[in-house]
């Protein structure tokens, strides 16, 4: 209840901050960015969003939260189009169940896109598995609609839900993001490491992009290349930090 009220307080005064993580290719490009939440409240300090995100869901302020949260990456990705090294560059967003199911939610995302006058394929929306249990009916129309604005679906913390594989050919997905226990664990856990490579093979053949979440090591690297990965996300190649951090970072080395 205290860490809601505070939650409360801080979306209404915009206390939260957006922190972006960088994901590479093969040549350690960044060829996307993850925006990650940040709150520090004065009194309780840093609070994870592992922590605050589920009060936001169950108490309904992910819906002002999340909006805003969009905003920011449309905002961003608008002011990225004048700059030369950045305009290639989408952002993903990560979306709760509550929010995804909103009934404003396309709306939203659709006059954010306007005002921003991006190029199709910007906006990047990661969803969970979770998603894809209740209502699929209604959350696959709404994938759809939002796929026709040009946004683009990746299917985060991918192998760890209980979603049926089946959905992978009836969504418009774009993406599968490699839970980050896979790659934690599989140069030691055999099951691991096959459960990795047969998402990567998964990708190859339903033709879906598929990004390692958690690179923190070259050698986990170096594995996950040789079974033919080429997407890269992890504190290896960059930790989250403010957008304006990044940018900085990005046209120094542009
Ligand atoms: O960045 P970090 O590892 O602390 O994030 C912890 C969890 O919070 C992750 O599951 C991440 O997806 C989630 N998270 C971070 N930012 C957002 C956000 O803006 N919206 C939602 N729904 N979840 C977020
Ligand atoms: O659930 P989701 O995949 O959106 O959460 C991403 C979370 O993973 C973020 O909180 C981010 O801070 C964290 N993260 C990103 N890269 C690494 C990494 O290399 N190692 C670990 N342990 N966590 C990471
Ligand atoms: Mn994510
Ligand atoms: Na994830």
């Amino acid at each position: 209840m205290l860490i809601e009220s505070a939650l409360r307080r801080a979306v209404k005064h915009q206390e939260l901050e957006v922190y972006l993580q960088p994901q590479v290719n093969q040549h350690h490009e960044v060829v996307a960015g993850e925006l990650l939440l940040r709150w520090t409240d004065p009194d309780l300090g840093s609070i994870s969003p592992a922590e605050f995100i589920p009060i936001a869901e169950a108490s309904g302020l992910i819906i002002p939260l999340g909006a805003w949260v969009i905003e920011q990456a449309c905002r961003t990705l608008r002011d990225w189009q004048t700059i030369d090294a950045l305009k290639h560059i989408p952002l993903a967003v990560n979306i709760s169940p509550r929010q995804f199911r909103h009934g404003g939610f396309v709306t939203q995302v659709e006059h954010c896109l306007r005002e921003a006058k991006l190029p199709a394929g910007m906006l990047e929306l990661e969803i969970t598995e979770g998603m894809l249990i209740d209502n699929v009916d209604v959350t696959v129309k709404r994938m759809y609609k939002l796929g026709d604005l040009g946004v683009r679906f990746s299917l985060d913390d991918f192998g760890t839900g209980y979603a049926s594989l089946a959905y992978l050919k009836q969504l418009p997905l774009y993406q599968l993001k490699i839970d980050q226990s896979f790659v934690r664990d599989m140069l030691t856990d055999v099951n691991d490491d096959v459960i990795t490579q047969t998402i990567l093979g998964l990708g190859r053949n339903l033709n879906l992009s598929v990004i390692a979440e958690g690179v923190e090591t070259v050698k986990q690297r170096d594995h996950l290349q040789a079974m033919g990965c080429t997407k890269f996300q992890g504190f290896l190649f960059g930790k989250p930090a403010p957008i304006a951090e990044w940018q900085a970072r990005l046209l120094e080395s542009a």
